[in-house]
């Protein structure tokens, strides 16, 4: 079979200057001081890929629909392991909208991110790690060794404020401690 590499094409001048004004509208918007980049950001998807959707409240429209939504509504959080403290130390998360969390050690030792309840209030669908993907994992620690990332992909249940702790000896009497609300 002959190898037909694909042809490079110029994108359109017309569609060159959208680009542009398009970009340049949503930094304006991004600068304005204000500006709440979730909901931009929801805004933004929302128009690509329901363009006929955008601004209609999500409660007039069926369940499905709805559904199909709250994917264009990205939670996508990163928290900070060191010694000896989370950064940020307070996490929100919102009922029904699916997550990803990834957990980043920036310190020199193994720390854990645990929460008993909080594990209790969301539906965990996978962990990642460098070593490879868990799905439906039933979580209890998240242990994340020094320089290592873990990502938990869930969706958050139950509504509440739940406390996080890292597990390690010590560890939360020296500032690793943290709180984690569903709203
Ligand atoms: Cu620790």
């Amino acid at each position: 079979m002959v190898f037909l590499p694909n042809r490079i094409v110029d994108v359109a001048p017309d569609a060159d200057l959208l680009y542009d004004d398009w970009l340049t509208s949503i930094a304006e918007r991004l600068d304005t001081p204000d500006c709440d980049r979730r909901s931009l950001c929801r805004t933004l998807l929302t128009e690509i890929h329901f363009p006929h959707l955008t601004g209609v409240d999500p409660t007039t429209l069926p369940h499905a629909t709805r559904v199909a939504l709250a994917h264009m509504d990205p939670e996508n959080v990163t928290l900070e392991l060191s010694e000896f403290q989370f950064e940020p130390a307070a996490l929100v998360f919102r009922e029904g909208v699916p997550t990803r969390l990834t957990l980043r050690n920036v310190g020199d030792r193994t720390h854990t991110f645990v929460s008993e309840r909080f594990f209790k209030a969301i539906a965990a669908q996978k962990l990642v790690s460098a070593a490879g993907e868990v799905s439906n994992p039933y979580v209890e620690t998240i242990e994340v060794p020094s320089v290592e990332e873990k990502q938990l992909y869930f969706l958050p249940v139950a509504k509440g404020t739940y406390p996080l702790e890292c597990s390690i000896l010590l560890h939360d009497i020296f500032g690793m401690e943290g709180q984690i609300t569903i709203e």
